[in-house]
């Protein structure tokens, strides 16, 4: 049903109709939170809302019609429009009701007033009238040019405002409804109703009445509806309260200086939220766009000693050490936030009064000396939950491998270094224990590809593998969903039940690594998705790897 035919519905029922005025989208948003049935875009407040001007038709057409249009889409309400005298002549009055139509508006209002109009509350003015042949010309153009039939054509007349007597309004009235007008609206500024209420007394004709109470307030519903009035537009009054409510606080704000003394003139924070629907933009957000790094958190294993870096990690963990100027710590900071992340942990233990980042939470893991990387991670567990990526502290990447990692598909994904296999051989023997990986489908020597959607699964993972069976190197980034947190969770609880029991390579669970439970999530059938580099990453963890890193890293 259009607004038009719901409008056309209430109006057709019994009892007199409220239609209230609002200046822009909000104040028609809380009209209808209100539990009014009908909206007023009025030329009044919208002048002096929006463009701060008098109502005096300074406004133009497509001004106020993009004003009625923002209050339209903000409500379910049927929305009247003030479309003052039609912005000319008839032939305007055709546009101006063939574009107010296609904006949705269900009723339009037209007064006969002389273009340039001047609003009808001004005291003091000088007032012209279009003639009534006029204005009922306008009014037969806008019966016609309406494409819904619904829509309702309002006839105002100024006759009472300009002081032309009631035989001048009642002639009219009348002439206007033999026009085709749908309601006539009479205005009056008279200081009581008693004005209005002789017109009603005076009016024989069918077509309903709207009234505008402004200069007349202390007019009750129940008197309006016992004279038969149909519609009454209680037009700039929501206005004039936020003008209230605006000077109050602003007064108050002068005065304080400070904000919580504002708390009992301002509305809190969420209900702006609400009336501008930011569930349903975080709604959608959800469901379209492609999955960024928002909702991931990051767990930094910081807690080891790093003993192969003395002397100088005597004094601090590996990723409090400089290079040039910045810790690894803080570049690693730099480039999770850089890829969206801002959920940041970092579990702490060896000198762990020394590790300092602001807006990160820490951890700590005073057992560093006699436990592993799985044992540091759980010092964490209020962080296992949704999806977490996990990583060493001694790394230093580039976005992209990030980036790379957070897109992939998979509830464990890890970074694979596919360049370890070039440079093997000048590797051997080993100089330090790597995590060396085996994946499922390895990317062949010679072949190309672009990698984004190849799967690649991790088959072996650990420090004992073969080097010539390894087909790339771990570097120490993995991504979890919130599966497989899970299934992390899962596999830990059960190896701390089991106790002493190996865990892959390491003797117990308390000594594990991070590659035990990989290798021992593959062994239970969960894929891990092995996601492929080339380069794009350092570590930190010799003294000949702090050298590379300082000769690398150019600021
Ligand atoms: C308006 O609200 O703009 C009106 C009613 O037209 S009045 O201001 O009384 O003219
Ligand atoms: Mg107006």
């Amino acid at each position: 049903m259009s607004k038009a035919h719901a409008l056309r519905e209430l109006l057709a029922g019994p009892g007199l109709v409220p239609a209230v005025g609002a200046h822009d989208a909000l104040s028609a948003k809380l009209i209808e939170a209100a539990g009014f049935p009908v909206v007023w875009s009025s030329s009044f407040t919208v002048s002096a809302a929006q463009r701060a001007m008098p109502d005096v038709n300074l406004l133009t057409m497509t001004e106020t019609l993009e004003a009625a249009r923002h209050i339209d889409n903000a409500v379910r309400l049927p929305v009247i429009a003030d479309c003052d005298n039609g912005y000319g002549n008839a032939v305007n009055v055709v546009r101006t009701v063939e574009e107010y139509e296609r904006a949705g508006i269900a009723g339009i209002c037209i007064e006969d007033n002389l273009f340039p109009k001047k609003c009808s509350l001004y005291p003091g003015m000088r007032r012209e009238l279009a003639s009534i042949e006029e204005h009922a010309g306008k009014i037969r153009a806008a019966k016609k040019a309406q494409r819904d039939a619904a829509t309702v054509i309002i006839a105002r007349t100024e006759a009472l405002i300009a002081g032309w007597g009631m035989k001048e309004a009642l002639r009219r009235a009348q002439a206007y409804a033999e026009a085709g007008a749908d309601m006539i609206l009479m205005h009056s500024k008279a200081p009581t109703a008693a004005e209005v209420l002789e017109f009603m007394r005076l009016w024989e004709r069918p077509t309903p009445i709207v009234v505008v109470p402004t200069l007349y307030p202390s007019v009750t519903f129940e008197e309006l509806e016992a004279a038969g009035v149909k519609l009454v537009i209680w037009a700039n009054q929501v206005l004039r309260g936020a003008v209230k409510g605006m000077q109050e606080t602003l007064a108050t704000l002068g005065r304080a200086r400070r904000l919580d003394a504002l708390a009992p003139h301002i509305v809190a924070l969420e209900e702006i939220y609400r009336y501008v629907g930011v569930d349903e933009f975080k709604r959608i957000e959800t469901e379209f766009l492609p999955r960024g790094a928002s909702d991931v958190r990051a767990v930094i294993i910081a807690a080891g000693s790093g003993k192969s870096l003395l002397p100088l990690t005597e004094d601090r963990p590996q990723c409090m050490l400089d290079i040039k100027g910045r810790t690894v710590l803080e570049r690693q900071l730099e480039t999770l936030r850089a890829g969206g992340i801002q959920e940041i942990a970092v579990v702490r233990g060896y000198r762990k009064e020394t590790v300092v980042a602001p807006g990160v939470r820490f951890y700590d893991n005073d057992a560093f000396d006699e436990s592993g990387e799985l044992a540091s991670l759980f010092a964490a567990e209020p962080e296992l939950h949704g999806r977490v990526l996990f990583l060493y502290s001694d790394i230093l990447f580039e976005r992209a491998v990030l980036d790379k990692v957070l897109r992939a598909e998979g509830d464990v994904v890890i970074a694979v270094d596919r360049a370890w296999v070039d440079q093997r051989d000048r590797l051997l023997p080993l100089a330090k224990p790597v995590d060396l990986v085996v994946t499922s489908d390895p990317p062949r020597p010679g072949r190309r590809s672009l990698g984004e959607d190849w799967r690649d699964e991790l088959v072996l993972i650990g420090q004992r593998i073969a080097p010539e069976a390894a087909t790339g190197e771990f570097i120490g980034l993995a991504a979890l969903s919130p599966r497989g947190v899970e299934l992390a969770r899962e596999s830990h609880a059960h190896a701390v039940a089991a106790g002493a029991a190996p865990f892959h390579e390491a003797a117990s669970v308390r000594y594990a690594a991070f590659t035990d439970l990989l290798q021992t999530l593959v062994a239970a059938g969960h894929p891990v998705t092995c996601v492929s580099t080339w380069k794009g990453w350092l570590e930190i963890d010799t003294f000949e790897d702090y050298q590379r890193a300082w000769a690398e890293i150019r600021s």
